[in-house]
């Protein structure tokens, strides 16, 4: 080991979390790094008695990584390209992304950190659009004050009229849906404005095609890509997060495709403001403390009977509700 490099510290950025390993943007350059043994825990949740859960105890783990794509982080360099990830500095009023959960733990993993933006990807047929799973997204995006973008991916694939009138009805409550077709690169255009001079998260379930749009909007990207499996569901082809510069001020992330999401610190009471059209209606029902649920009087009803609120993000709002208020949590999942 050279004496320049011995036991230097350096600041930097994860570019790339693959298991065991990250990739951090330092000054020097790029470097390999493993993750300091003492970060590797995990935060066990009481979920008794209160609502929210509460941080009992913390144990180590070798199941995720602690450290998320965007994270800036302090590495104790080893050699010229590699290191130790000693600390991760998080400002915890940074924009810190969306939170998925590993399906094994209870364990939560923050998708990505330091994002402007998330892109939502899903598929106009295959695979199916799962609306409900959309609707957790959104709403913890809402949660983290993320703005969104949706992508209805695959329009090359056909679109029905019901899919079509769903996404339709996102637009109507204030998100905006680019269409396109990542296969032809039609509609790409308009993904690659929205992308320009922020750093976006990519993210939705496997298959939908958002490594495919990622080797489009970057010529020179070959991120691996997969057909879908044998019964329609994606095969995980994505298995690292990875931080791809489109240009100086320009950068994407792709994430694995998820299937399990949820996010523990949003209150019962917090979730009508984080459905838009919910939120435009907050003050004026009977109740002040409506649930919106089955309450006389309730503003929020009075607008699902007079149709200008759609039954299906209605029975979310419900179901997640639920979800949040019963005593026992169970992860939000993708079903
Ligand atoms: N017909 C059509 N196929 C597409 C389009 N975009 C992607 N695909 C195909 O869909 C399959 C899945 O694409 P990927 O880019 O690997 O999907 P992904 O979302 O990255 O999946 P994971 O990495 O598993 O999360 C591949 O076979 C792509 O060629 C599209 O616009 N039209
Ligand atoms: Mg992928
Ligand atoms: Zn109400």
């Amino acid at each position: 080991m050279s004496p320049k490099t011995k036991s230097q510290t350096q600041e930097g950025t994860v570019l790339r979390v693959s298991r065991g390993e990250c990739l951090v943007e330092t000054s020097l350059g790029p470097m390999r790094c493993k993750i300091r043994s003492k970060l590797r825990k995990e935060l066990v949740y009481s979920t008794s008695g209160s609502r929210a859960p509460r941080v009992q105890r913390v144990q180590p783990t070798q199941t995720r990584s602690p450290v998320s794509v965007g994270d800036r982080v302090r590495i104790r360099q080893l050699g010229p390209d590699n290191g130790v990830i000693e600390e991760i500095l998080r400002d915890d009023d940074e924009t810190w992304g969306l939170l998925r959960q590993a399906p094994e733990s209870k364990q939560a993993h923050v998708l990505a950190a330091n994002v402007d933006q998330a892109v939502i990807v899903l598929a106009a047929s295959q695979p199916i659009p799962d609306f409900i799973l959309l609707d957790r997204y959104l709403v913890i995006a809402e949660y983290h004050s993320l703005p969104t973008v949706l992508v209805l991916n695959k329009i090359d694939q056909g679109l029905s009229a019901e899919i079509a009138e769903e996404f339709a009805n996102y637009e109507r409550i204030g998100y905006s849906v680019l269409r396109m077709s990542a296969q032809s690169g039609n509609g790409v255009a308009s993904l690659r404005e929205q992308l320009q001079g922020k750093r976006s998260v990519f993210t939705g379930v496997s298959g939908v095609g958002k490594s495919t749009l990622i080797n489009y909007l970057a010529a020179d990207s070959a991120l691996p890509t997969g057909a879908l499996g044998v019964k329609g569901e994606g095969r995980h082809i994505t298995t690292s997060s990875e931080t791809i510069a489109l240009d100086e001020n320009t950068h994407v992330m792709d994430t694995p495709g998820l299937r399990k999401l949820t996010s523990w610190s949003i209150l019962p009471e917090d979730l009508p403001h984080l459905f838009p059209e919910l939120r435009e209606r907050m003050g004026q029902c009977r109740f002040r403390d409506c649930a919106h649920v089955d309450e006389p009087g309730c503003a929020v009803r009075l607008a699902l009977n007079g149709g200008s609120i759609a039954p299906r993000r209605y029975s979310s709002y419900v179901l997640f509700y639920r979800e949040l208020t019963a005593q026992n949590l169970t992860p939000w999942e993708h079903a």
